[in-house]
């Protein structure tokens, strides 16, 4: 496999040879499962070869390496992407074949492995993906859960939550690493001795409880270069009794309490996306995965080099997001505590190392942790940041002198709270956000005092995403497509795809590309029948919005405007009307009141509107239970029209849109995060562009908002569908189903306006732009041009073209090459 000639038959024979040592069976007895498994298992024994002439080149060339620090990644299934990035899915799948063996059935088996929420999760998986397709060396680091996301299962329109047991049957890919395994210590109190010898004090945490990290290493397979990276995550283990000291040996309330300690800590991903939620437990993910990590870093660094005070030369740790900020501290306490640097040394070397990324100005999900919980868990991190904290603002006093309200804005602990994104944005060499108006808008706004103060570290990353995984992986047909017109170098360069421009004006080359998607939409078709048992047309217009459920995001919108055009088509059945389906998959955090019922809305105007017959199927609604990157791929390749809804200015980039533009579908969207971009590279003639603008939205929010009312009573359509939430129309006659819906709209309530989110606001000019759409779609070839335009002009938005400017600009990391 791989360049090494790929041997079909000694393939075929390790397949077999699996299944009768692991199971004892043969492979017309074998269960799908366990075909998994046996299949993985032998594409793993390649893997190991290049993962282990990856390591010795490491070994050998000692180059820079990168430490992405991340809570989350949300990876997907790993068998058929690591099959294609080994450039062996053909043969494989024709290997398979001959053993009577569907190779796509094979993937299907496979749990998605999901330790991600949204966004945030992918980026990070489609960072590692680019990383070692460009032969940059780097470790991910994060938390093996035991529960990933939830599934969502749809009851009676109602989100549930079912527990994902991605770990049943076993990983194949993943090899367990007891030897690198780390304590991790929580609680207990600091005694200060003083050492006459040093003539320091040394810092001595006591009366702890610990935990043994355990890693997990997983292979990140460059595209066709051999190239195998690492994703490391941890899980948790009871420290047992010869690790503990004598005073804690024989003790067995102690003993019992670390055992649960280490379960808990592993155990579930928080499924919040963009919002903090402030729990102990978080703050214990966030260290045990940090302080394990970081010593690992370290063992590993002192291998080769014996001055910890040269680490920025050969180690980058970048954080994604605020989530593992601790990293700040935790480096410096082993800086100081364990190899004895004086605290200047230590910064000095800590500043150089680390780099923050900002995904998100919402102000809910800022971490702020309580002080006394903080302290209470860690003590010692606690006393760096206190004096990380004091050094800072004496900085911020000499060079703004007076000016106390700035040092209350900018202190790390303030008001009984540690703020991490202040202590990652001080201690950072970097900062950047994740598209060009984010950045301007962290600079400018919410974080105008550290751009003053520091500007030199803030800079952008417009986000990317893998054309791996999301077109050759998920689209296949028009994967092949492109190939067969532009050759196969896009694969690895994506700005290659404007070259598929000089076909936007050959009707035969539209003709093939039209029914590529026509043939992706039935696909997706037969998918919803399957698991929706909704039929559809897959020549009604796709129009799509999978995202996480937010209310910024406005999927309300969106369904708001589905219910004014049933209005529409119920008073004017003459009218004329494109047949249009709209899909929807979104999970909803368990505990997030809002973005439930916005689903059960969505699945109450589906049963109506699917149902009534007198509209002749002109609107279908499909929402698609658990959205997940398996089914994504999927969705991505038969969408018309990609939903980028969001209010102007609150989503940070967006990566989905990036996707659907990939695989040719225009973008319906504001001006916000990525969109901008993606209109920059593909024309606004190629979009449908509508609302407020950033500048708009932020005005108004700086001057106390706008009055919905205003819109409510002068526009009747808005008014009428806005009463339907609460007339019974969508609830069988139940007037209080939606009542905080549409309270959401025109009551404020406490401190939250009325219609935060703008839809009111933006809901003309969203529904004129879905009237743009509909003429648009009907100009068959007009619109496969738009399509098409899409697709040859998304060649920015590849993670391979982010990775290489962070590469560039933040982390100067060296090349490895691998040889076959
Ligand atoms: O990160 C993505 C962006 O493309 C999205 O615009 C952004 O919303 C997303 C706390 C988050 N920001 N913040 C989070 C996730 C989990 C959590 O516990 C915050 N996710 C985003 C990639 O840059």
């Amino acid at each position: 496999m791989y360049s090494k000639r790929f041997e079909k038959e000694a393939f075929k024979e390790e397949v077999k040879n699996n299944i009768k040592n692991l199971y004892r069976k043969t492979i017309e007895e074998a269960t799908g499962r366990q075909i998994f498994q046996a299949v993985s298992l032998a594409v793993k024994e390649t893997i190991i070869d290049y993962w282990l002439a990856t390591q010795a080149e490491m070994e050998k060339e000692d180059p820079k390496t990168v430490y992405y620090m991340s809570m989350e990644f949300l990876m997907g299934r790993a068998l058929g992407n690591n099959l294609i990035n080994m450039t062996a899915y053909k043969e494989v799948k024709e290997a398979l074949d001959e053993m009577g063996i569907d190779l796509n059935a094979v993937e299907d088996e496979e749990p998605d492995p999901a330790l991600g929420n949204g966004g945030l999760g992918r980026l990070a998986a489609c960072f590692l993906d680019s990383l070692a397709t460009l032969g940059y060396p780097a470790y991910g680091c994060g938390i093996r859960y035991r529960y990933g996301m939830f599934k969502q299962k749809i009851e009676n329109g109602y989100q549930v939550e079912v527990p994902d047991n991605w770990l049943k049957d076993g990983n194949p890919f993943e090899i367990r690493r007891d030897e690198y395994a780390k304590e991790v210590r929580f609680g207990g109190d600091v005694r200060i001795e003083y050492d006459p010898v040093t003539k320091r004090n040394n810092f001595i945490q006591e009366n702890y409880s610990s935990v043994l990290a355990v890693p997990y290493d997983m292979p990140i397979i460059g595209y066709g270069n051999h190239v195998v990276n690492t994703l490391r995550i941890w899980d948790a283990e009871a420290i047992t009794d010869f690790h503990l000291d004598a005073f804690n040996r024989g003790d067995y309330r102690h003993a019992v309490e670390q055992e649960n300690l280490a379960k808990m800590i592993v155990d579930v991903l928080y499924p919040c996306d963009d919002h903090y939620a402030g729990k102990e437990l978080r703050l214990k993910q966030q260290y045990f995965f940090i302080s394990a990590s970081l010593q690992a870093l370290l063992v590993r660094y002192k291998k080769k080099h014996d001055d910890v005070r040269k680490l920025h030369e050969k180690v980058t740790i970048q954080m994604n997001d605020t989530h593992p900020t601790l990293a700040v501290a935790e480096l410096m306490h082993l800086l100081i505590d364990q190899e004895g640097l004086e605290w200047d040394e230590a910064w000095d070397v800590t500043t150089k190392t680390v780099a923050y990324t900002n995904h998100t100005i919402m102000a809910e999900a800022l971490e702020k942790w309580p002080v006394d919980l903080f302290s209470r868990l860690l003590p010692r991190i606690y006393q760096i940041i206190q004096e990380i904290d004091r050094r800072f603002i004496e900085q911020v006093r000499s060079r703004y002198p007076g000016d106390e309200g700035r040092v209350a804005r900018m202190a790390i602990i303030r008001d009984g709270q540690v703020k991490m994104a202040h202590l990652a944005i001080v201690a950072g060499y970097s900062v950047n956000g994740v598209a060009r108006l984010h950045t301007e808008i962290l600079k400018h706004e919410e974080l105008k005092d550290f751009y003053d103060m520091m500007p030199e570290k803030f800079n952008n990353k417009t986000n990317g995403i893998t054309q791996r995984r999301f077109l050759m992986h998920g689209n296949p047909l028009l994967a092949d497509w492109v190939t067969k017109r532009i050759g196969d170098g896009w694969i690895t360069d994506l700005s290659q795809m404007s070259r598929l421009k000089k076909y936007v004006d050959d009707p035969k080359a539209l003709a093939e590309f039209r029914e590529i998607k026509y043939q992706n939409k039935l696909r997706l078709a037969e998918y919803i029948k399957k698991y929706n048992g909704i039929e559809v047309d897959p020549r009604s217009i796709f129009d799509v919005q999978v995202k996480r459920l937010h209310e910024y995001k406005r999927q309300f919108l969106n369904i708001l405007h589905v219910m004014y055009l049933y209005n529409q088509i119920k008073d004017h059945p003459e009218m004329y009307f494109y047949p249009r389906t709209f899909i929807f998959g979104a999970k909803a955090a368990a505990g997030y009141v809002r973005a439930k019922e916005t689903i059960k809305l969505i699945n109450s105007v589906a049963d109506v509107i699917n149902n009534d017959k007198s509209i002749n199927g002109k609107i279908k609604v499909v929402f698609i239970e658990d959205y997940r990157v398996s089914n994504a791929e999927i969705i991505f390749a038969a969408a018309d029209v990609s939903e980028q809804i969001s209010t102007a200015s609150k989503e940070a980039s967006g990566t989905g849109n990036m996707k659907f533009m990939l695989n040719g579908a225009p973008t319906l969207g504001t001006m916000d995060g990525a969109n901008v971009e993606i209109v920059e590279e593909v024309g606004i003639e190629n979009a449908f562009i509508f609302g407020l603008s950033s500048d708009e939205v932020i005005n108004f929010e700086n001057n106390g908002g706008y009055n919905p009312a205003d819109i409510y009573f002068n526009d009747w359509d808005i008014k009428r569908v806005v009463d339907q939430l609460i007339d019974g129309t969508y609830s069988n006659g139940d007037r209080e189903m939606y009542r905080d819906l549409y309270d959401s709209l025109v009551n404020t309530h406490g401190q939250e306006r009325a219609d935060r989110y703008f839809i009111l606001k933006d809901f003309r000019s969203y529904a004129d732009a879905q009237k743009r759409v509909e003429e648009a779609y009907k100009d068959r070839e007009g619109w496969a041009k738009k399509a098409l335009m899409n697709v040859a002009c998304c060649g920015k938005f590849s993670s391979d073209r982010t990775i290489q400017e962070y590469v560039d600009d933040i982390w100067h990391l060296d090349h490895i090459k691998v040889d076959a």
